[in-house]
């Protein structure tokens, strides 16, 4: 079916002039539409070899994005199909629509402080505005995405099962991941004692998944909504941190490249903190820098448990390429735990 066919199937007055593709995620494929009107879409083709329950996934940004919009918070908009759908579907795959969020941008790299502790306070006030919203409505849309323990083990199976031969490659890499293993369990297992709370969490909070205002530098919306879950704040807090010390260098070959940033750090919980701080418990502070470690060795696991699996989750252009951002969060994930938990 082709994109014009794709996009009649929604329900949108406007005339589309143009659709093209837009974006660097590593699984959905993203296209921006003009129209003739000012209004432009967001066209994705959901990637549901990774999501597998597109009706659960699209239901969640359903109910999160209407309760956002119900308390006034600016948000994602989905653009329903003629017969009432969140999604369509055709034979092979699964596509959704969003309105495009006008006159903002989002930052591809960081470069000023500012924006760091803009992000920070985005993503708190995401937390703190979802706080009210009850947690078990939400489907877990990828069952214990970041339970870092069950990725661990994911990952001693792919050595275990070695089906592309690449364990031989990666020999550095897997000690360098054996030895954290003791800490891979403490965010699960202060949420299962209830230490910590099960909240409402993005998941994927990236810088570039924060829009901000063009003309004001205002932060306008939170994006990227597909794996809002139930979750630990730890996750959200520790994965921006670890996206914003690895920059665009995720699959860089050249590992000075990769370090931690201290005033980065300080500005981003300054950021966050200045929604959360009321928010968060005493458990939950103290496992702040602990999180930026552990949701960094996380991403590792998880490029080199791919990689070992022969690439069959995230994009990749190359055949080292996981291998390699693997060895780039791996530098990190060193650096954060010798110069701030030893
Ligand atoms: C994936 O597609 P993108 O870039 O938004 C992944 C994140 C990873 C990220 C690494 C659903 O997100 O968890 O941190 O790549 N999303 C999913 O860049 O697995
Ligand atoms: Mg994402």
């Amino acid at each position: 079916m082709n994109i014009a066919d794709i996009l009649s199937k929604f329900n949108i007055t406007e005339r589309v002039l143009e659709c093209f593709p837009t974006g660097n995620g590593h699984i959905n494929s993203t296209f921006l539409a003009k129209t003739d009107t000012k209004k432009s879409y967001i066209l994705q083709k959901i990637n549901s070899n990774v999501f597998k329950n597109v009706d659960q996934l699209m239901n969640n940004i359903f109910l999160v994005t209407g309760y956002l919009r119900s308390n006034g918070f600016e948000t994602l908009e989905i653009i329903k199909t003629k017969d009432d759908k969140n999604y369509f579907q055709d034979e092979n795959d699964y596509y959704r629509l969003f309105v495009y969020v006008d006159n903002t941008i989002c930052c591809e790299g960081v470069t000023n402080l500012e924006q760091v502790f803009n992000a920070g306070k985005a993503f708190g006030l995401l937390h703190k505005s979802l706080k009210g919203f009850d947690a078990s409505k939400l489907d877990e849309v990828i069952p214990n995405f970041h339970n870092t323990k069950k990725r661990y083990n994911d990952l001693l199976d792919a050595i275990k099962n070695d089906c592309s031969n690449r364990v031989k490659d990666s020999k550095e890499e897997i000690d360098n991941l054996m030895k954290y293993e003791k800490d891979y369990s403490v965010v699960v297992n202060a949420l299962a004692n209830k230490e910590i709370s099960l909240a409402v969490t993005h998941n994927d909070p990236k810088i570039n998944n924060v829009l901000f205002d063009k003309t004001s530098g205002e932060i306008r919306a939170v994006i990227d909504l597909d794996t809002v879950m139930p979750g630990s704040y730890l996750y959200d807090f520790g994965d921006a941190l670890r996206s914003l010390f690895t920059g665009e260098y995720e699959d860089s070959k050249d590992l000075s490249k990769i370090g931690v940033d201290y005033q980065i750090f300080k500005m981003y919980t300054l950021g966050y903190l200045s929604e959360m701080k009321d928010v968060l418990n005493d458990k939950e502070i103290s496992l702040l820098a602990f999180s930026s470690f552990l949701l960094t060795v996380e991403s590792a696991i998880r490029f080199l448990t791919d990689y070992l699996n022969g690439d069959v989750y995230f994009k990749t252009d190359y055949s080292e390429h996981n291998l390699i951002r693997a060895r780039t969060q791996i530098k990190l994930a060193n650096e954060i735990y010798e110069t701030s938990l030893n």
